[in-house]
């Protein structure tokens, strides 16, 4: 039984969070590498190329990678420390279990799969298949994606499968869906260079996709006029023509009201409105009330800005719309999106050179990662679990029983919750750590020391696997061959740089091996991860993510190649809909109607202050991996809860003041970073790290209804100060908080 561990020093001492810093004497300059390594960065969705030097099986350090189209050798601050992972000295070597009262110890390769297996074994005899559930991740690879779909569904046949997108891309995923019936980035990036009006969106570009920024500033220089919406000045708005800075969860209180102006203003392209979409008048119907001062009374944007967003939108011939998950993380994360592509297609401004609209994909692999079949009510090809045929298609190629596939499942957060309810009793997770990711984290870590057994593949040992009974050494990006997609829809080679040390394993190798003791080698036999990426073309195949053109050769001759690619000759598609045939059933793009309703928390006097979270330029995600490199540590270590001025001054904060910060789920103490550059009545604060740091103590379990992303940017809290000032000390314990 998975308790929260009394040895917790134990576990921190041996197993970190150590930081690593790079050798005083630089690798440049001593010997030649042994090899040298074209692939990308393991971070975020941009999938910068990068060169990673390898010495003695080792990374020892990178060099830019200029010929990669996308970022030319340009990469962030994360990017050039990707390279100190896989010598990293908290690197798992071995697998290991937990022993009640003594931490963690080495466990064989043998010992830890036979463990594993019974434990499964024994919690699905009892209570059922689906009380068994698996949780996966994006950052990793296309292959890996497509063999956890296919494992989950035939090895422990169950249906309870989610991934940590759900926390990150479904949102905007849904909204495609509804609006083209496809879900992906529709332009690659290279289109906003002659772009003349560029709307961003909640989306923080230059600390989340710093090298994204090259192109915006293409087109500043030819003249564009960009416009951010944020509720904080942040870096890409300081020299924006316009910021709108909105009051978290009003968007679509703002889009709808942009989508009236246009229609009362004539500021609309007919011919493409009546030729190419549909639902326009109910659409239009839903926001005739929306006028610039009722948008102004709900967003707390200045109706004059409104109107001038509107009219620089309406007027332009060529332009670009991006957004994040500023309007996505939300429980009406679906509506924000469906109004940003209701003033795209009011315009017509999409499917034509310079005109675009995109989601920024967050992970690394978050598009690819989301179409393969790891969602909990999809299978490969972005194809649907429920849909007679799909099913049909999928069982034959993977050479099941249709009657065998498990239905659709629950999503990230309700297994959670489920676990509560005594439903799910077993867990196997990789590539995820919900305990530092997930809302409401006191609720989170209940639920995993209610689990029977819980089992974990990481190259770390994230705060997660710390409840877990065995933990698998698995593989880090360049351990193992492979594909990702880029948040262009651009698929590319991943490349082996190192075999994994130790004893660690490739992920692969781990749930191969699984699948073989489950009883079902037959369907898992590949010779290697090419073996795989085929299969998963065929399983593609007619999809509307359809890689079946796409092969590894064609990869490194094309630099990458864009879905849908449907035949072995087909050039694939940078930019979609210049053929105007959308994917909906009706073959048009659906206008929906997104009318504004408030936010799952609104403040009152008890808890009278808008909190909103999100992230630094210098950690990534839940922290596991980055809070491990000493140079991306030292630029932020540890969370600060950013206030403006006036706020401060009403409740007595001073700089770097320590602030009680509660909400009806918990409380934290953080830091204050006292700045301008942030609405009156909002508070900041990021989320990248575990324990009494994390800002999901306070966060809310509220789901959007249709797409299950937790509402993280927007919740009702209060401020506390404490009267002391944040000193060394209280940095340095951030270093290693449990
Ligand atoms: N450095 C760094 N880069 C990353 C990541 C990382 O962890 N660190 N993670 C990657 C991943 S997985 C993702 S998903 C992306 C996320 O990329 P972004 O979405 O850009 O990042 P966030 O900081 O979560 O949120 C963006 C902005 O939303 C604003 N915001 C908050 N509430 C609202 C609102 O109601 N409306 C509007 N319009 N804006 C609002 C915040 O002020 C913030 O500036 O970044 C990717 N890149
Ligand atoms: N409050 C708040 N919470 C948020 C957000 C927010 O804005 N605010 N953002 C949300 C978003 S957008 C996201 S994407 C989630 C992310 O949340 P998580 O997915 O939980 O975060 P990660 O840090 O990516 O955790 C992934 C784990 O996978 C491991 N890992 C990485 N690559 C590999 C691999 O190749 N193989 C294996 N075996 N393991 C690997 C890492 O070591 C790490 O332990 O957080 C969400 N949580
Ligand atoms: S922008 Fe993203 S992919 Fe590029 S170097 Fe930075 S973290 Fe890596
Ligand atoms: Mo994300």
């Amino acid at each position: 039984m998975a308790k929260l561990p009394v040895e917790i020093e134990k576990i921190i001492e041996q197993y970190g969070p150590k930081l690593n810093y790079p050798p005083k004497e630089g690798y440049h300059g001593n010997d030649e590498p042994d090899k040298v390594v074209n692939t990308h960065c393991c971070f975020c969705g941009m999938q910068c190329g990068i060169q990673l030097l390898v010495k003695d099986n080792k990374v020892v350090g990178f060099d830019p990678w200029m010929k990669f189209p996308f970022n030319e050798g340009r990469l962030c601050p994360k990017g050039v420390q990707r390279y100190m992972q896989n010598n990293h000295e908290d690197r798992l070597l071995s697998s290991i279990e937990r022993v009640e009262g003594e931490g963690f110890r080495d466990i064989t390769w043998d010992k830890a799969m036979d463990k594993t297996v019974s434990g499964i074994k024994r919690i699905q005899s009892t209570y059922g298949n689906d009380s068994f559930a698996m949780l996966s991740g994006v950052s990793l690879t296309n292959e890996k994606s497509y063999l956890i779909g296919k494992f989950a569904r035939v090895a422990l046949k169950t249906k309870n499968l989610d991934y940590n997108g759900r926390l990150c891309m479904v949102s905007a995923g849904a909204g495609n869906k509804k609006a083209f019936g496809l879900d992906r980035g529709s332009n690659n990036y290279s289109d906003l260079e002659h772009a003349e009006v560029i709307i961003v969106a909640g989306a923080n570009i230059s600390e989340t996709f710093p090298t994204l920024t090259h192109w915006i500033w293409k087109a500043r220089d030819k003249g564009a006029k960009l416009i951010v919406i944020d509720p904080r000045v942040i870096p890409l708005a300081r020299t924006a023509d316009l910021h709108l800075d909105v009051k978290p969860g009003t968007d679509s209180a703002l889009y709808g009201a942009m989508l009236n102006y246009l229609v009362q203003n004539d500021l609309l392209d007919h011919d493409f409105i009546d030729n190419y979409t549909s639902g326009f008048d109910q659409t239009i119907d839903s926001v005739k009330e929306y006028s610039l001062e009722w948008a102004e009374e709900v967003t707390g944007i200045k109706k004059e800005k409104i109107k001038e967003a509107a009219e620089l939108w309406g007027r332009a011939k060529t332009s670009f719309l991006l957004h994040a998950r500023g309007i996505e993380h939300h429980s009406k994360g679906v509506d924000n999106v469906l109004g940003c592509i209701n003033l795209v297609l009011a315009t017509g401004r999409i499917g034509r050179p310079y005109c675009g609209y995109a989601t920024i994909t967050g992970q690394g692999n978050g598009q690819g990662g989301r179409e393969h079949g790891h969602k909990c009510d999809q299978l490969p090809g972005n194809r649907d679990i429920e849909n007679p045929e799909h099913r049909k298609y999928i069982s034959e190629v993977w050479g099941i029983d249709e009657k065998d596939m498990p239905g659709k499942g629950l999503t990230a957060y309700e297994i959670i919750e489920a676990i509560h309810k005594g439903e799910i009793k077993g867990l196997l997770s990789i590539c995820f750590n919900p305990l530092v990711s997930l809302p409401n984290s006191n609720y989170v870590r209940e639920a995993l020391d209610k689990l029977e057994f819980y089992a974990c593949i990481d190259f770390f040992l994230n705060e997660t696997a710390r409840h877990a009974d065995i933990v698998f050494a698995g593989s880090l990006q360049e351990e193992e061959e492979g594909t990702t997609t880029s948040a262009e829809g651009r698929v590319i080679k991943i490349n082996k740089a190192v075999d994994p040390p130790g004893e660690a394993r490739t992920d692969t190798s781990i749930i191969l091996e699984l699948a073989k003791r489950l009883g079902v080698e037959d369907k898992f036999t590949y010779e290697n991860s090419e073996a795989i990426f085929n299969e998963l073309r065929i399983a593609s195949k007619g999809g509307t993510a359809d890689y079946y053109g796409i092969t590894y050769q064609r990869i490194v001759d094309e630099m990458g190649v864009y879905w849908p690619c449907p035949e072995i000759g087909h050039p694939g598609t940078p930019r979609l809909w210049e053929d105007k045939k959308f994917k909906t059933p009706d073959g048009k793009a659906h206008f929906n109607p997104a009318p504004y309703r408030p936010p799952g928390e609104v403040t009152d006097e008890e808890y009278p202050v808008v909190l909103t979270t999100g992230r630094v330029v210098s950690q990534y995600l839940s922290g596991t991996q980055t809070r491990r490199i000493g140079k991306l540590v030292d630029q932020y270590p540890e969370p600060l809860v950013e206030i403006h001025p006036e706020m401060a001054e009403k409740f007595g904060i001073r700089q770097r003041e320590l602030v009680k910060v509660k909400t009806r789920r918990g409380e934290g103490i953080f830091p204050a970073n006292i700045v301008d550059t942030i609405r009156t009545d909002t508070v900041f604060i990021p989320y990248h790290w575990p324990g009494k740091k994390s800002v999901n103590l306070l966060t809310p379990g509220t789901l959007d209804p249709i797409s299950k992303i937790p509402e993280f940017k927007v919740c009702a809290c209060k401020l506390e100060p404490m009267g002391e000032i944040a000193g060394d000390s209280h940095f340095s314990k951030a270093y290693q908080s449990p």
